[in-house]
């Protein structure tokens, strides 16, 4: 089909406005048990990130340990380590240009109470210990943790017929 100027097909750009990035997403038992995957999936849908692989599992000790190292020792690690494990998660990969930025502001700052109006863990949080989600912070922690939630066939490569008018 020949299209005009005006057709509705975006404009294609060669300008690489911002990375394509991956992070791991994670939506803690709090989320699952009051039935908010759905709310909150359909708000990464919405902003326009693209999914990249999806697990819904029970967390062995070993793993949330091994997940949350970082904050070994610190008074909340073993409150911590037991509600991540307490009752099943989601786990998932999202990519999208600077999608650990954006997946981290769509969450909220860590305290449900200092997280901006319009983020999950404002909308639907109201303790640091109940905050719903997980996201990685930075590239290296986004490589480390997807490299151990999911196995690299897990990672589903593909594009959809829309990325033109989300991903410039
Ligand atoms: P984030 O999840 O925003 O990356 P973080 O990595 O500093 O935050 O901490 C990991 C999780 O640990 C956080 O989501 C909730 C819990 N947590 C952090 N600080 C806490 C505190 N002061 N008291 C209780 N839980 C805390
Ligand atoms: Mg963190």
């Amino acid at each position: 089909m020949v299209r005009s100027p005006n057709s509705g097909t975006p404009p294609s750009s060669n300008l690489v406005e911002e990375p394509l990035e991956r992070t791991l997403v994670l939506l803690k038992p709090d989320s699952v048990q009051r039935g908010l995957m759905g709310e909150i999936i359909h708000r990464l849908e919405r902003r326009g990130l693209r999914l990249v692989a999806a697990k819904f599992m029970q967390v062995k000790p070993s793993l949330a340990e091994e997940h949350y190292a970082i904050h070994k020792g610190k008074p909340f690690y073993d409150g911590l380590i037991a509600y991540i494990t307490s009752a099943p998660v989601m786990a998932m990969v999202w990519e999208g240009p600077n999608a650990i930025k954006a997946v981290r502001q769509t969450m909220g700052a860590t305290r449900p109470t200092e997280a901006s109006p319009g983020s999950i863990r404002h909308d639907f949080g109201l303790e640091v210990g109940r905050n719903l989600t997980h996201a990685s912070d930075a590239a290296e922690t986004a490589a480390t943790e997807i490299a151990l939630w999911f196995k690299d066939d897990e990672l589903v490569s593909w594009s959809r017929s829309i990325d033109d008018w989300i991903f410039e």
